[in-house]
Parts: C-alpha cells; structure tokens; sequence
C-alpha cells in the first residue's frame, strides 16, 4: 500500500519535471558585451544558444567551433540572409547589424544545432 503510493508519488513527481523541463523551462539569455560574443559549437548544441542583442548596433557573433560533425559546419541566420562556414578549433566572427526588434534563429543546415538572437 504505501508502495503504492510512493509509487504513484514519485511517478507524478516524474511526470511534472519532464513538463517543466521540456514545456515550462526556457533557456535563460545571454547578454553580449560590448555587441560581442563568443559562441562555442560544441555537443550537439551552440552554447549559449539565446543570445540578447541591441538592434541597429554592429554585432559581433564570433564562432568557436569544437565540433567536427560535418553537420556543425555552416551557420544559417534565419529572416537575415546570412549564413557561414566555421572552422574547426578558429573564432569565426560573423557581423551584423539588425534595425528590426524580433527573435532571429539561427541553426546548422539540417536546424539540429539551434540559437536564438533576440534583438531589442
Ligand atoms: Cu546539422
């Protein structure tokens, strides 16, 4: 009975991680300074993968890419136009100058590495 019930308890417990985790939770942003920024392409993901930005300013999105994965290769601006190919083991920097406010995803060219700009 009580086995039951922890059972249950802790299968709810589960259940309500996995929600907040997938569903609730999203990624914290990371400010630039001073428009600059590095981001690391490593494991599967870019790192930090949202990224705070000022529009009408220059940015200066410099790449560190680690992983060797032909698919890590090319960097795709969505709604921008712009795309490039990183190196392995150099910072790439990629400038750009975003007027328009809004949410800008950039991915690798299959969209399994995922970043985001906001610009404000
Ligand atoms: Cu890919």
């Amino acid at each position: 009975m009580i086995t039951t019930i922890t059972v249950n308890v802790s299968g709810i417990v589960l259940i309500g991680l996995v929600v907040w985790w997938f569903l609730i939770k999203k990624p914290k942003a990371t400010s630039m300074q001073n428009d600059s920024i590095e981001i690391k392409v490593r494991d599967g993901v870019y790192d930090p993968p949202v990224i705070q930005a000022t529009k009408g300013e220059q940015l200066h999105l410099r790449f560190l890419r680690e992983d060797t994965s032909p698919c890590s290769e090319v960097v795709v601006f969505h709604g921008l136009d712009v795309s490039a190919e990183l190196p392995v083991g150099t910072v790439h920097e990629i400038t750009l100058t975003i007027d328009e406010p809004g949410e800008y995803e950039f991915t690798c060219q299959m969209g399994m590495y995922r970043g985001k700009l906001i610009v404000a």
